[in-house]
């Protein structure tokens, strides 16, 4: 809540674990805080109604609820770390509107600002509702963050709380309601505080009218633009607040003006938000909503496939159809099976579209129905351009494949990649063939004119691979079934990244690996050529390279330039000695729960403090601050966080500073300015393990900062057709010149931007991108703009990568709604089973309505049917019977519109408790009760009343 919510927040990130994300009696709640507990609680019940429809078993955990808890009650006990990801996400989003829209009163529900606070919320629902039908989930959690930020301040600097309502106002996440009665513009509202006690500075009349209102705010001394009369938000930021009427109205914490009505106006925002997170998924539907939130099912990661079908790729698709259809036959219905497959073919000059299926025969006959599409011309095709494609439409921190033989003829998007792997720590491995002195010519004809690739080219590939921690495997086509399912088997799974290092040009090196207890299925990847090593466990026995028959191996593998050890586990810390003098990577994996996520944050300037989640390169050279979470236990605690230089010896420790609940903030001196990797170590003191285990993880990726600095708005929504203006601006900490900037998009929009930028030594300068979507995508399609800046001579680089959603203009603003048409019951007061009900209910949408989706049973135990027809104005209506058994005597079904407009209507058979004797014929009795639950659920009552 804000603004004093944020002084909040900052405090509560700033004190070491004074608050926590925990909920203690007592203290005040944030946006923060009421966001987990309302996602936490939401998700759980979507769970909970998920296994009672299929009939499985389910356990409530117990409170407080904490994400991996949730993920273990969901039976999707692998999706913790991305569960987690995406609630912190949301949550960032949602603090960011503070620091981003910090003086817009419609943000906040400031100023009486009602309306358009209102529109801000409903746009938003049907963006996140469109995004969620084309899967596209992340930019539905970007705009969801962004409006439960409005929803929840409305509970704090209005007076709802004040006009006695316990509950929310349910009127805020629909259009087409009235949300109350709001004061005039020249109607007074509060008087004076009674020196610092404002418990009674809200007018009587006010009050007693039942009139919404809510408080002005300013930051700008002796100017304000309160009106005569009206209240003030209050607190010592607003300075309004200190014109008369002084004081305030604000509950965003206990010692707020009304901070004696704080805790009632929390629970209300936690209710509130609960009320949306139920509209979403009576839109999306259960596994839609519980993906949005990262909750899958299997293993919880994308197999993502980018394949070239140039007419030279024939043998290669071939190879890759075959360790698909194996793969995917292997994993389906174990705890390995990929949540979602993805598919980006490429050859020249096309690329895309990227194809995402959670079927796994979908996507198998996808594969299969793959051919060599000829094209290809010129021997380079647009390799990065389908990575682009792939990095954008796969969920963060996934692991793509790419294939290819060929040079990439789009090597201008080289640090777009690179910017997009940092940014969506996505692993790339790339499976090349045909590289220049590698293979034999194959004698076939459409080999004759192969080109091949040259080493140079094949540099490109390399460095892509060990910017994102992936391999670059140099392989011959017979060689490639065997290195791809070495690969794509055991990246299935919950894997950690214990060690990743390259070394190019190549030298001798030592590098060590901390093994703990819950790390399995030990394995070590290897690329290079003419290369020795030894390995040294923690007891001290070692095995060289060139010794087949030690202990600390217990298999290996060799195909091209790519080796796998799997190793036996000891738990402790181990070491390998790489003797080699050409390039190599090396990369340590296992299996664990145990892992991490982090974001570079900053500290918002301004009138406002708070932390912002960075979408560009972190400072170079100067201090920096990360939040680290800690996933896979609850008991797991980080001590020590490093940025590690990639190829050097160099690191910086942060202070790390708990603040409860997993989360830690980390605060480095000096973000180095060479390439570098985070690793963090820590300890589990988890019950079920027999002592204090130590951990060590790092990022796979590899990560750069700069001395330049980007901004952009990030006003997330275009629409089709229309040109969307993007303005930036850049700044640098170095010296001036002539700066290039490149904007490029992964849909390939057409877009306008100013190709160089002139900035001063320590200056900036600002431009605007504009980009157009055409007119016949599908709303909720999303576009990833990426704008970079260069300074002269390329000798640095800074990026930032913004996602917007392509919504249409809503047109159907009402949910659709339903009419009982009969219920007839042979029910006694006594239920028996053999005794049934039911009813017959006609569903419409209305006439400016885009039409009935779906009817859904949401709570009942008996049979339902439904039916198209006719309404008398030629409409197309639903027809919907229910018939139960007397033992289940209510009904809710769940009606949907195309738009994800949702209503809800509830029939019960019940009698009143009363126990008085009416002579009413139980049908009829029914009828009245449904009727008046009816009108409680404000189904039959005209939409404009007022608040209550
Ligand atoms: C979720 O919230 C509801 C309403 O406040 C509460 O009754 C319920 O106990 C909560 N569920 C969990 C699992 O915390
Ligand atoms: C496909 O895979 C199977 C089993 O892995 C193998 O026996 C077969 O030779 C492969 N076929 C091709 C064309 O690679
Ligand atoms: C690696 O360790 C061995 C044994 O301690 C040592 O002889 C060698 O110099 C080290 N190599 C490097 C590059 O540090
Ligand atoms: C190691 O891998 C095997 C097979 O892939 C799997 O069954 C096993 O559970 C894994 N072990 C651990 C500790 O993850
Ligand atoms: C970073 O350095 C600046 C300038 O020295 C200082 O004002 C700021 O407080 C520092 N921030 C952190 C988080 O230490
Ligand atoms: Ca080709
Ligand atoms: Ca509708």
């Amino acid at each position: 809540m804000l603004p004093s919510g944020l002084a909040a927040l900052c405090l509560l990130l700033l004190q070491t674990g004074a608050l926590g994300f925990g909920i203690l009696p007592g203290d005040s709640l944030n946006h923060l805080e009421i966001t987990e507990t309302a996602i936490l609680n939401a998700t759980v019940q979507v769970c909970h109604k998920l296994a009672q429809a299929e009939g499985t078993v389910f356990t409530f955990p117990p409170p407080p609820l904490t994400a991996e808890a949730v993920a273990i009650a969901c039976d999707s006990p692998k999706s913790s770390k991305t569960f987690r990801a995406a609630v912190k996400f949301i949550i960032l989003r949602n603090v960011r509107v503070d620091i981003r829209h910090a003086l817009n009163a419609s943000f906040h529900f400031d100023e009486e600002n009602f309306i358009e606070g209102r529109k801000i919320i409903t746009d938003g629902i049907s963006a996140v509702k469109a995004s969620n039908r084309q899967e596209n989930f992340e930019a539905a959690r970007q705009k969801l963050g962004e409006i439960l930020h409005p929803l929840q301040d409305f509970y704090s600097h209005s007076n709802w709380v004040e006009l006695g309502n316990k509950n929310p106002n349910p009127n805020l996440i629909r259009s087409d309601t009235s949300i109350g009665n709001i004061a005039d513009e020249s109607r007074a509202t509060c008087r004076n505080c009674d020196g610092d006690d404002c418990r009674n500075n809200i007018l009587e009349d006010i009050i007693q009218e039942n009139v919404l209102t809510s408080g002005y705010f300013g930051i700008v001394p002796f100017v304000s633009t309160k009106p005569k009369g009206k209240c003030s938000h209050g607190g010592l930021v607003d300075q309004t607040s200190t014109i008369e009427p002084k004081g305030g109205i604000n509950k965003d914490t206990l010692d707020a003006s009304h901070g004696h009505l704080h805790t009632e106006a929390a629970n209300a925002a936690i209710a509130a938000t609960r009320e949306l997170l139920e509209d979403i998924r009576g839109a999306a539907g259960d596994r839609d909503f519980l993906q949005m939130m990262g909750i899958s099912k299997g293993s919880n990661k994308a197999l993502c496939f980018v394949i070239d079908t140039t007419d030279s790729m024939r043998d290669e698709i071939e190879a890759v159809k075959n360790v698909t259809s194996f793969l995917v036959n292997s994993k389906v219905g174990t705890d390995d099976e990929p949540s979602v497959y993805i598919l980006v073919p490429f050859n020249d000059p096309d690329f895309g579209p990227l194809i995402r299926t959670t079927d796994p025969d979908v996507f198998k006959t996808i594969i299969t129905s793959l051919s060599a599409a000829g094209g290809g011309g010129d021997f380079e095709e647009l390799s990065l351009s389908g990575l682009q494609l792939a990095l954008t439409g796969a969920p963060p921190s996934s692991e793509i494949f790419l294939f290819t033989d060929a040079s990439a003829k789009d090597k201008q998007l080289k640090s777009t990649v690179i910017a997009l792997i940092e940014r969506t720590k996505t692993v790339v491995n790339f499976m090349l063939t045909n590289i220049s002195g590698l293979r034999r010519r194959r004698r076939s004809d459409h080999d004759q004119h192969r080109n091949q690739m040259s080493k140079l080219d094949a540099q490109l590939y390399r460095d892509l691979a060990q910017a994102s921690g992936g391999l670059a495997i140099e392989v011959t086509t017979a060689e490639l079934p065997v290195a791809t399912s070495i690969i794509t088997e055991s990246s299935s799974s919950s894997l950690v990244t214990l060690l990743q290092a390259a070394r190019s040009p190549g030298r001798a090196d030592n590098f060590t690996f901390l093994v703990d207890e819950s790390v399995g299925n030990l394995t070590v990847y290897i690329t290079g050529r003419s290369l020795t090593f030894t390995l040294i466990n923690p007891s001290g026995e070692s095995q060289k390279s060139t010794d087949g028959t030690g202990s600390l191996i217990t298999s290996s593998q060799s195909v091209g330039n790519f080796q796998t050890l799997r190793l036996n586990k000891q738990v402790g810390l181990w070491e390998m000695r790489m003797v080699s003098t050409d390039p190599y990577t090396l990369k340590v994996i296992g299996q664990s729960a145990i892992d991490f996520l982090f974001d570079f944050v900053e500290a918002s300037q301004g009138p406002f403090t708070g932390f912002d989640a960075l979408e560009t390169r972190p400072r170079a050279g100067v201090n920096g601050t990360l939040l680290v979470s800690v996933t896979g236990s609850d008991s797991a605690t980080v001590t020590e966080v490093a940025l590690v230089e990639s190829s050097g010896s160099g690191e910086v420790n942060g202070i790390v500073e708990s603040q409860g609940g997993g989360d830690f903030l980390v605060r480095v001196d000096r973000v180095p300015s060479v390439e570098f990797v985070v690793r963090v170590r820590g300890q589990d003191n988890s019950s079920s393990r027999v002592s204090t285990t130590s951990f060590q993880r790092q990022t796979p990726t590899n990560f750069r900062a700069s001395s330049l600095t980007i901004i952009a708005d990030s006003n997330s929504i275009l629409a089709p057709g229309t040109p969307f203006s993007v303005p930036f601006s850049v700044m640098t900490s170095g010296t001036g010149g002539n700066f290039t900037i490149r904007a490029t998009n992964d849909q390939g929009f057409a877009s306008t931007f100013p190709t160089s930028l002139l900035l001063a030594t320590g200056g900036s300068a600002n431009g605007t991108v504009t980009l157009t979507a055409p007119l016949n995508i599908p709303s909720g399609s999303d576009v990833t703009l990426t704008i970079e800046a260069e300074a002269p001579g390329a000798t640095d680089t800074n990026y930032i990568v913004l996602r917007f959603s392509i919504i249409n203009t809503v047109t159907d603003f009402t949910h659709p709604v339903c009419q009982l048409l009969s219920l007839q019951s042979k029910c006694s007061e006594n239920c028996s089973l053999s005794s049934s009900w039911e009813l017959s209910v006609r569903v419409t949408d209305g006439a400016d309505g885009t039409g009935v989706d779906r009817v859904i049973l949401q709570q009942g135990n008996g049979t339902i049917s439904t039916s198209m027809g006719v309404g008398t104005n030629n409409e197309n209506v639903t027809l919907v019977s229910y018939r139960a058994s007397c033992c289940s005597p209510d009904v809710e079904l769940m009606v949907v519109d195309r738009l994800g407009n949702v209503g809800s209507c509830f029939y019960t058979i019940r009698a009143t408790s009363s126990s008085g004797t009416r002579d009413t014929p139980s049908s009829l009795l029914c009828l009245s009760i449904a009727v008046a639950v009816m009108q409680m659920l404000g189904l039959l009552v005209p939409t404009d009343r007022g608040i209550q």
